[in-house]
């Protein structure tokens, strides 16, 4: 039987702004790195105007443009504090910030006025959570969002152990900041619920089995941890016996990658609560000897330092258990945004993933996702461009599938491996 291949025409280099914008708006993201949750873990998950306005992002830019001190603001109530943020950042300053001009993006996907409290309150407030869920990720283009889940959490462990309801538009992720970074904080946790635990950790077994049940349990797709600054490894210390012996056999044991981010100074302004972390230029010698160590574990790894993204890409075309991905937190603004995903592309190819939205409040994914494909479109039409400059054209089916292995092909690979 003859098979018709339709014949792929290449794409004019005048004609690929538009194709790529076109690919990129009609393809559906994984959104990698979140801090949404499925509505089965009850009411963690934040949406809505005011948790959209009160956001840590703009927490900071408060109290750079109001009198309001960061002990006057914590006293007062969700929609007071709400509405010190809409005053001083949106009414009596223009919004022009990352942040701020994000909340406005929502308001005008959503149909609404980006001048009136009162109506998008009272639009959220009819909101049926499901529907609202699905309506949001559409107009964000994703598909599917990675949570962040803390088995130490007291807010969030019992809905998983009362048996949390799957939800296909989330994915799990087994997160180990109490573990790694506040171990003499949690230690009696495990021990409490009957895990073999001490304060110098003499012996990893509690350990592995609370990760093996919680694995077992949550059926993360990866296991997580965001590390300071000065993160080292080897360490002769708590966190690096931990990971060594417990967290990369158990990543090894139910096949799953580990996720790093790398770079945070915590709270260097604890008054301003989480709006109080910074960043910081990391050692990512780490992050070598954890790949050349390791080999056989996988890595996701986002630094939080601009400073290390050039590194990290090195590192990414020496360790093929090493993926790059997203422009994470302070770095998720257009201007650096570009500078990064430039390099990846020169250093890397499509072999990275470029964006996830660390987003907190369900609607933040609309223009996380909005910005991200507005500030890749000149990008990869720039490297189709350069690429047919140099004699070889591309067509719509292969931009398509680059756009399909940035953001999702790569990860489905890496989770799945
Ligand atoms: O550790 C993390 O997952 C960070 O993304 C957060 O702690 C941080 O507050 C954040 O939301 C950044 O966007
Ligand atoms: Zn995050």
């Amino acid at each position: 039987m003859t098979t018709t291949t339709i014949p792929q025409v290449s794409v004019a280099p005048a004609d690929l702004p538009a194709v790529v914008d076109q690919e990129l708006n009609a393809a559906r993201f994984i959104d990698v790195h979140t801090h949404l949750f499925m509505p089965s873990l009850g009411n963690l998950g934040l949406w809505g105007i005011d948790e959209l306005i009160t956001y840590h992002y703009l927490e900071a830019e408060l109290f750079r443009s109001s009198t309001i001190t960061p002990r006057e603001y914590f006293a007062l109530s969700k929609r007071e504090k709400a509405k010190a943020i809409w005053k001083a950042l949106f009414v009596e300053n223009t919004p022009v910030s990352e942040a701020a001009r994000g909340v406005v993006a929502v308001l005008h996907a959503l149909g609404l006025s980006t001048s009136d409290l009162g109506e998008a309150r009272e639009f959220f407030a009819s909101q049926s959570l499901d529907r609202h869920i699905d309506r949001v990720f559409e107009l964000g283009g994703i598909s599917e969002a990675v949570m962040t889940n803390d088995p130490l959490d007291p807010d969030e462990a019992p809905a998983w152990e009362n048996g949390a309801g799957r939800d296909a538009r989330f994915h799990p992720v087994l997160r180990l900041d109490r573990i790694l970074n506040k171990w003499p904080d949690h230690w009696r946790a495990l021990e409490s619920k009957g895990y073999q635990a001490d304060e110098r950790v003499s012996s990893v077994t509690g350990v592995r089995r609370f990760l093996a049940d919680w694995v077992k349990r949550m059926q993360p797709v990866y296991m997580a941890v965001s590390l300071p600054d000065t993160f080292e490894f080897p360490e002769d210390s708590i966190r690096g016996r931990l990971i060594e012996h417990a967290i990369l056999p158990a990543c090894r044991e139910f096949n799953l990658p580990l996720s790093l981010m790398i770079g945070v100074r915590y709270q260097v302004n604890p008054a301003i609560r989480l709006a109080g972390d910074g960043v910081g230029k990391a050692d990512l010698r780490a992050v070598e000897r954890l790949c050349s160590g390791f080999p056989s574990n996988r890595y996701l790894v986002s630094v939080l330092s601009r400073e290390n993204q050039h590194e990290l890409c090195v590192y990414a075309r020496k360790f093929s258990n090493l993926m790059p991905f997203g422009c994470w937190w302070f770095l998720n603004n257009p201007s650096i945004v570009e500078e990064i995903t430039r390099e990846r592309i020169e250093m890397l190819g499509t072999s990275f993933i470029p964006q996830h939205s660390d987003a907190r409040v369900l609607e933040q994914v609309i223009y996380k996702w909005r910005n991200t494909r507005r500030t890749l479109v000149p990008i990869l039409a720039k490297a189709y461009a350069l690429l047919a400059a140099d004699g070889r054209a591309v067509t719509r089916e292969e931009i398509r599938r680059d756009i399909a292995r940035l953001f999702r092909g790569n990860f489905e690979k890496w989770i799945a491996a």
